[in-house]
């Protein structure tokens, strides 16, 4: 993994390249930074590039790239990374501990939107209507399902036993954590989504997981449980995800991610009066907050050694 000469970076990002690569922090003399926000653009400076530090790159233009060796991903996710055209011996790193605390707000927000009956009074305060009937619930002792155990999944964790709920994992291992009171494998989804009253997804989006939550996983849940996507669309069959919501099989559903982003305008799921629909928004990257990352890890290759938060490309995360 030693790099010999200057090794060149190539920061690809649609809007926020130039603000990446402001924030690279590295001696100028071992490293050139180069920024591109568009396919184009990308495809003429490709080949030159030894390092990516990138968000969605475009993956046709892989097989260009002849001297890439490392690539850092500025999301959460990196199954957009972990593609066919993405040769062998790049090495892939994440970006952990940035999302966890945003994710963490967004999920408890949402829970607690829920459980204050948020929706109830705001729409009775347009009305100049008392709604005394309306009683909210306590979150505490309600039961949170994390379906992903990585470290936006415990940072979930932690902070909804904080609020006194009670969590149960399902993860791939089934491996305990603190952050869980009890964790099962993915083959015993049906009996943790049967005691939920949240379902967090958070998993990575690998051939095990895409869709996980069908027909019979939604089932399996309470008429009062809801369901918080925070991982990817293809986690969940929407249609039959529609199909429940419209037959209140389940109470609702908070989705910040989609099959298809954005959402398509015709799509059932903006109108049903028990989905709150948001624009894959609950956990943003922020340069500011992947630099240190990128910058450790640069320090990293540049002196030869290993690469912090390296991504198992067999397993998908
Ligand atoms: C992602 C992200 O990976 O939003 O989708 O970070």
């Amino acid at each position: 993994m030693t790099a010999r000469g200057p090794v060149r970076v190539l920061v690809y990002h649609p809007d926020e390249a130039r603000e990446y690569a402001s924030l690279v922090r590295a001696p100028r003399a071992r490293v050139t930074v180069a920024t591109c926000a568009t396919p184009s653009e990308a495809a003429a400076a490709v080949a030159e590039a030894d390092v990516l530090y990138a968000w969605k790159f475009p993956p046709e233009l892989y097989p260009r790239a002849m001297r890439l060796r490392w690539v850092q991903a500025m999301g959460a996710g990196v199954d957009w990374l972990l593609v066919q055209e993405l040769p062998e011996r790049v090495v892939v790193t994440r970006a952990p501990g940035v999302f966890g605390p945003w994710m963490r707000e967004y999920v408890l927000g949402w829970c607690l939107s829920v459980t204050q009956r948020m929706e109830a009074y705001r729409a009775a305060q347009r009305e100049r209507c008392w709604r005394g009937d309306v009683i909210p619930e306590r979150l505490a002792g309600k039961t949170l399902v994390l379906v992903g155990l990585g470290d936006i999944g415990r940072a979930i964790g932690a902070a909804a036993r904080g609020l006194g709920m009670r969590v149960l994992g399902v993860s791939r291992s089934g491996r305990r954590v603190r952050e869980a009171d009890r964790v099962h494998r993915l083959p015993q989804l049906r009996r943790a989504l049967a005691e939920a009253d949240f379902v967090v997804l958070v998993a990575p989006l690998t051939r095990e997981t895409r869709a996980l939550i069908g027909a019979a996983a939604l089932a399996a849940m309470r008429p009062t449980a809801w369901l918080v996507n925070i991982g990817r669309g293809a986690l969940v069959d929407e249609a039959a995800l529609v199909a429940a919501l419209r037959a209140r099989r389940i109470a609702g559903a908070i989705l910040d991610v989609f099959e298809q982003e954005p959402l398509p305008p015709e799509h059932p799921l903006w109108s049903l009066d028990n989905v709150v629909v948001t624009p894959h928004i609950s956990g943003p990257s922020t340069a500011p907050e992947i630099a240190p990352i990128f910058n450790d890890n640069l320090a990293r290759w540049l002196a030869g050694r290993r690469l912090r938060h390296v991504v198992d490309r067999a397993r998908g995360y």
